[in-house]
């Protein structure tokens, strides 16, 4: 039976739970249900903690998993059925659900591994300017692997289509040295070009500013790192599309909670629906999106 210990902690404004064991320790803010950090023992960071994060209410962290939810990114860049859900006057980056404090369901032990609930009420009909009526969880199961599984299940009367992601941010030694493997041969949408749709040719390197939506994506993508001779795994389940970002030299001097230099040892891996995997839950319906996270030393 493995033993956890789990002590809570006040960042800046923010309740947070620090769960530790013989094999890892994890930082969680009530807020988001937001990941903050993830490190296994005898190895570097796996999700990556913004040097110069800001710990602020109404303010996602710059760290480890920000739920994006019920939408991704700018919400008039999103399909229009995702759109018509919302109407409020303006619909901030990313969603509702990051920036709000969830409710601890609860933390068991379980074998080898501990289970840690929370919800959203609020996606229950108090979302300023999404009156829907959805039940919204995230089960973060912690053993050998960390896996996230966000759950929508639709408690009204009437179809709801949301855009989703697990913004994972993760630490690298170095970008410039990373590869991306799994989305070899993927179409991809570069954002970064008038949202034009390319074909990804081998293994993606990182050479500049990198904000890429993968189409049809496969079960696991990783992350090769040969300084710290890592390979970080995911695999995922009710998602057929990724984000890939790393803001480069210019986008991370305009961001107040990244250091200059804070680009050359993160990059993000975004397990989604988003585009043509959007979700659209029947009354009564469910889905889960969910990531396992994992790293073998090569
Ligand atoms: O990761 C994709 C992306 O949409 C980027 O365009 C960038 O905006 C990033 O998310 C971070 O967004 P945030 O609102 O957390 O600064």
């Amino acid at each position: 039976m493995a033993t956890f210990k789990v002590e809570t902690e006040q960042h800046g404004e923010l309740n947070c739970w620090r769960i530790s064991s013989d094999r890892a320790e994890l930082l969680i803010a009530q807020q988001g249900a937001q990941i903050l950090s993830y490190q296994r023992v005898g190895e570097p960071p796996l999700l990556w903690l913004s040097d110069q994060a800001i710990f602020r209410k109404g303010k996602s962290v710059r760290a480890g998993v920000p739920v994006c939810w019920p939408w991704f990114g700018n919400l008039q860049r999103n399909p229009g059925t995702v759109q018509a859900m919302f109407h409020g006057a303006e619909a901030p980056a990313h969603g509702l659900a990051r920036d709000r404090d969830w409710q601890l369901l609860g933390i068991e032990e379980a074998g080898t591994s501990l289970r840690i609930e929370f919800e959203l009420p609020d996606a229950q009909g108090d979302l300023p300017g999404w009156p829907h009526d959805v039940e919204l969880k995230l089960l973060i199961v912690l053993d050998d692997a960390l896996e996230l599984t966000l759950t929508s299940r639709n408690m009204g009367n009437a179809p709801v289509t949301i855009s989703q992601a697990l913004h994972s941010y993760f630490a690298v030694s170095d970008v410039h040295q990373a590869r991306v493997e799994g989305v070899e041969g993927l179409d991809y949408i570069e954002t970064l070009a008038d949202w034009e749709q390319r074909q990804q040719q081998g293994a993606l390197t990182f050479t500049g500013e990198t904000d890429r939506i993968y189409l049809d994506t496969p079960k696991q993508l990783s992350i090769v790192d040969p300084h710290w001779q890592r390979r970080i795994t995911l695999t995922s389940s009710g998602s057929r599309s990724a984000v890939i970002w790393n803001p480069w030299i210019d986008k991370a001097k305009g961001l107040a909670d990244m250091a200059d230099d804070g680009w050359q040892r993160m990059l993000c891996i975004e397990t989604a629906n988003v585009r043509d995997d959007v979700v659209t839950l029947a009354p009564g319906q469910r889905h889960d999106l969910r990531v396992a996270i994992g790293s073998e030393m090569t």
